[in-house]
């Protein structure tokens, strides 16, 4: 079982701003929790990070054939990528939305995701939690091959 960690823009300054609205964990702690509990659950991970919505898509569409599911925190692309939904949509492999924080009961266009029609399912607002639940979503959610 092969799980893609996407992280989009700005996660890179986890931990440094924003602790009250992201907590104080940084990107790369939070990368290590979620490969211990990988190895738990005998998984491999690839965990990565881009300012670039054109970069997360060409991951995506790359994942093809080497991931069996994505576990994709888009960040604020969420609201606003077409392109990121549409990549999704192409490839078909499993993707479980996470977020940090409540996207619905923050500010009213943080409400929308335009991913989550082509996601099995969204986690958000359990900190760095979600990116654990996320990986266990993204275990327990493999189709037989
Ligand atoms: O709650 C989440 O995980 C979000 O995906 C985070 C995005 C936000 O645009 C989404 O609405 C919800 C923002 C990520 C930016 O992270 C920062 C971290 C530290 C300081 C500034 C931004």
């Amino acid at each position: 079982m092969k799980v893609l960690f996407l992280n989009g823009p700005n996660l890179n300054l986890l931990g440094t701003r924003q602790p009250e609205v992201y907590g104080r964990h940084t990107l790369a702690d939070i990368e290590r929790l979620v490969r211990a509990r990988a190895a738990e659950l005998h998984a491999e991970v690839d965990f990565r990070q881009s300012n670039h919505e054109g970069e997360l898509v060409s991951w995506i569409q790359d994942a093809r054939g080497r991931f069996d599911a994505i576990v994709l925190n888009a960040a604020a692309y969420t609201h606003t990528s077409v392109a990121l939904r549409d990549a999704l949509s192409a490839v078909a492999i499993p993707t479980i939305e996470i977020h940090l924080s409540n996207i619905h009961a923050r500010e009213e266009f943080r409400h929308r995701s335009l991913i989550a029609a082509v996601c099995r399912g969204q986690i958000s607002g359990f900190g760095i939690q979600s990116y654990l639940l996320g990986l266990q979503a993204a275990v327990t959610s493999k189709e037989p091959s």
